[in-house]
């Protein structure tokens, strides 16, 4: 069986990655993650993540490239993550989310990220740091 895929975008702009800290459901709120999605039936990763980007932050981005890897989120769904640039917009938390942050790479450990989005984020951390 396939698992169902979300989405999730390491959103990265002049030199830092952005963390959304989740508003629900109760057990995830005030976790924080790279903000992102479910896949719906038809569409592509890439297209659903700058969707779900979209209508969760207001901004338009560009998928660039996925972090290797994949992880387990229970319940058949697994989370792959690819790194987003910035094209228009300034991230605004419109839905699931009550705070946004900009950090940069020596700084991604100062939030308590989701435990499925620790290792794409310290991917995430280094390409900032090699950029
Ligand atoms: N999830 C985990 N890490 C992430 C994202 C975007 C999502 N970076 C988990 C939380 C939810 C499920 O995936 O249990 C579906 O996410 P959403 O549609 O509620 O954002
Ligand atoms: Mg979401």
């Amino acid at each position: 069986m396939d698992d169902r895929v979300v989405v999730a975008g390491a959103l990265c702009d002049r030199g830092r990655l952005l963390a959304a800290r989740r508003s629900a459901p109760p057990e995830l709120a005030g976790r924080w993650e790279l903000p992102g999605g479910k896949v719906e039936p038809g569409e592509g990763p890439e297209e659903a993540l700058v969707r779900e980007l979209r209508e969760e932050l207001g901004v338009e981005t560009l998928p660039v490239e996925r972090i290797p890897g994949q992880w387990p989120l229970g319940r058949g769904r697994v989370l792959q993550v690819w790194t987003a640039r910035l094209l228009s917009g300034e991230p605004t938390p419109l839905e699931d989310h009550d705070e946004l942050r900009w950090l940069g790479p020596d700084e991604v450990h100062t939030v308590d990220w989701l435990d499925q989005d620790r290792p794409a984020v310290a991917e995430a951390a280094r390409l900032l740091r090699d950029a």
